[in-house]
């Protein structure tokens, strides 16, 4: 395999790559490329870019990780690092060789990714079931209480009965599947795959089923629909990755109306960025408006659809590098985490402009949607946790009555133990607490607790630690015992009296969804059933289309 150093140049082979460095040669055959490539799309592209040019993880370019070595890397990749990059190789999801391989894969110059037309596109259109085969009305009782349940890593949804929490139906979706969204009525549960594959299912079934599906393009991880009361259920919205691209659609069959590139320049060095990838995308209920992050380009698009085919976009310069976010209590400004700069953007959804980019006083913020409380103290308040830091942040989000505390971070507080790993943060306005997850803390401890913090004195009241018993070992197919990573975001009932989680296992073994009282904080239900491979996100259908978090 190795030969001697010529000039520290890459060559592109075409029956394999081969990267010169220093004394190593990287060779890798047609076959282990076409592997490596997969696996750093299913594991590693998100956070450091198809590129490799890094944002949530650092940059992954070919002499940036040449300068690190195989033998370092290989350790990084096994083990992980507090930061936030999980260890692959100890949570079982890459074999000894494979981490080997993406050690040198990525010591090799990334393989430009493919584009994607509309006529690709429309090639895999389909509509499964017409508008005029669907139901006429509701076929169940309880289907605004149901849960859309992501099971990752077999791409599939489960459809969970909030009342009953049997599941209803297991319905097929794209790959390493993301997240769901509803549209404004909550009839159909929009889905959207790693894949790009963006399915519908109808809620309204007796049985729900996908009713239209579509590949909007190669890597994705946003979805949404508009919310505007003139438009309801009107389009549906895709945010892709690759090729970084907004792909509006017909809400109700998934026909594909309209793609506009994202590639632009930095809002603040004006360097053109080829993978200006989609992040969050949140639907205004007042304007017929999408809220879109732009990641590496650091700027908030405004995207108006009300002339579809020729939309309107204002772009809000924020703060690079821009992921998820979520409402404040009004609905009117977008809190957004610019997380690789620790600074949560404000955004006026009413005026069309930044308000503020907040310090977030921590490492690597991460909300998710976040979570909103209105505060005796403080009025309205927004709060975040982090990947890279224990601190559970609160900012004030009301200008009008509680000025002094607006845009500043009235409370700081700190997860308990060592290192961050928080993913997610949950509310409901009928629950006195609110609950945070830790499933990359590299910590097993802190890493299986829920924390439970209490909404008026914004403090950890409660840490539940997760019985052993549903943390089951699975075995990998290299034979090696791994452990699930504890419990997973949260997501409220309709009406906030329980709050589930999920462990995040390994995709050989199932694992349970946990049901808590959001009062008492004790475990009532245990949903375990062999279907439930790899469960992550849970989409209550009233707290999605209504934004309730
Ligand atoms: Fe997510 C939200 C991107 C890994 C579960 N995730 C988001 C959003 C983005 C994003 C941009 C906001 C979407 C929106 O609101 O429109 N996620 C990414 C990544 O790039 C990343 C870091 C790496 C990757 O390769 O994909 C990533 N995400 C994960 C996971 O590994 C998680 C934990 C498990 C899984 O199923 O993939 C995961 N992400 C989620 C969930 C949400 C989410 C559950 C929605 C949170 C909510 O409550 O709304």
């Amino acid at each position: 395999m190795k030969i001697r150093n010529v000039l520290g140049m890459v060559t592109i082979a075409c029956l394999g790559l081969t990267s010169v460095v220093g004394a190593e040669e990287i060779k890798l055959s047609k076959e282990e490329m076409k592997k490596a490539t997969q696996v750093y799309f299913d594991r590693c592209a998100g956070c450091h870019g198809m590129l490799r040019k890094g944002a949530l993880g650092p940059s992954l370019e070919a002499d940036v990780s040449k300068a690190i070595g195989t033998e370092s890397l290989k350790y990084i990749i096994n083990n992980g690092t507090p930061g936030g990059m999980p260890g692959w190789g100890k949570t079982g999801e890459l074999t000894k060789e494979e981490t080997e391989l993406m050690a040198k894969y990525i010591q090799i110059k990334a393989p430009l990714p493919p584009e994607k037309s509309m006529a690709d596109m429309k090639k895999s259109h389909k509509i499964l079931i017409p508008v005029k085969d669907r139901p006429k009305a509701p076929e169940a009782k309880n289907w605004k209480d149901y849960f859309a349940v992501i099971l990752r890593d077999v791409g599939e949804i489960a459809i969970i009965d909030g009342v009953t929490k049997k599941i209803v139906s297991v319905v097929p979706s794209g790959f390493a599947t993301h997240i769901t969204r509803t549209g404004a009525s909550g009839r159909y549960m929009y889905v959207i795959g790693r894949d790009g594959k963006a399915s519908m299912i109808d809620l309204w079934m007796k049985v729900p089923k996908n009713v239209a599906e579509i590949r909007t393009c190669n890597d994705a991880r946003a979805i949404d629909t508009s919310k505007h009361p003139d438009f309801k259920d009107k389009y549906a919205i895709v945010g892709c990755y690759w090729p970084p691209s907004i792909v509006t659609l017909e809400a109700d069959t998934l026909e594909p109306l309209k793609i506009v590139s994202t590639a632009s320049y930095t809002y603040d060095t004006n360097e053109y960025t080829r993978e200006a990838r989609v992040a969050a995308i949140i639907a205004s209920h007042e304007k017929p408006e999408w809220v879109v992050n732009i990641k590496e380009t650091g700027q908030v698009w405004l995207y108006d659809y009300s002339n579809v085919k020729n939309p309107k976009v204002t772009m809000v310069e924020a703060e690079r590098y821009l992921h998820d976010g979520g409402w404040d209590l009004s609905k009117r400004y977008f809190m957004t985490a610019a997380n690789a700069k620790n600074i949560i953007s404000v955004i006026d959804t009413k005026e069309g402009k930044l308000v503020a980019n907040i310090p977030s006083q921590g490492i690597k913020p991460h909300p998710g949607r976040g979570v909103n409380i209105n505060s005796k103290k403080y009025g309205p308040i927004w709060g975040s946790g982090h990947i890279g830091s224990n601190d559970i942040i609160f900012i004030g989000t009301d200008p009008v009555n509680y000025p002094q505390y607006a845009w500043k971070v009235v409370k700081k507080t700190s997860l308990p133990g060592e290192g961050g790993g928080n993913l997610f943060i949950k509310g409901h306005p009928n629950s006195p607490y609110i609950f945070a997850d830790r499933p990359v803390n590299p910590d097993r401890k802190l890493q299986t607790q829920i924390y439970v913090l209490d909404k008026e004195s914004l403090e950890v009241v409660k840490t539940i630690p997760i019985p052993k018993k549903y943390l089951t070992p699975a075995k990998t197919e290299d034979g090696k015992e791994v452990a699930s990573r504890g419990p997973v975001h949260f997501e409220f009932n309709a009406d906030g009296s329980e709050v589930w989680t999920s462990i995040w296992g390994n995709k050989l073994k199932a694992s349970p969804i946990l049901i808590y009282d959001s009062k008492t904080l004790e475990l009532k239900s245990v949903i375990d059933d062999k279907r439930l491979i790899t469960p992550t996100g849970k989409f209550n259908v009233t707290n999605t289309m209504t934004d309730t978090y």
